[in-house]
């Protein structure tokens, strides 16, 4: 009985976790330090990562807490496009300049 819990533990208490995943924009570590600061901020977002190559996003979440979209009006906010929705340009604009992600490019 005691063998059986142990296996059970980590299925209850992990049930409510998901994980998303989405495009962002961004250029730089810069970009990556803001989104993955704005997503952590979010409360129920446990771990957020984005690569600056591949402009993909993901975040592990707790589902009775936060979700998806919350997380990407939280990285809109801060300036930065997602697949789904454009930053606001007064957040847009107040990026440093390496980060104009729509005006410049670089890698
Ligand atoms: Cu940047």
């Amino acid at each position: 009985m005691k063998l059986l819990l142990l296996l059970l533990a980590p299925a209850i208490m992990f049930a409510s976790e998901r994980t998303v995943t989405m495009k962002v924009s961004g250029n730089c570590g810069s970009c990556k330090k803001r989104i993955v600061k704005a997503a952590e901020a979010v409360d129920g977002v446990k771990d957020a990562a984005w690569d600056k190559k591949t402009k993909v996003f993901t975040a592990v979440f707790d589902d009775g807490k936060t979700d998806s979209a919350s997380i990407a009006a939280a990285i809109v906010k801060v300036g930065h496009d997602v697949e789904a929705s454009k930053a606001p340009d007064a957040a847009y604009t107040k990026l440093p300049d390496c980060c104009q992600y729509r005006d410049r490019t670089h890698d």
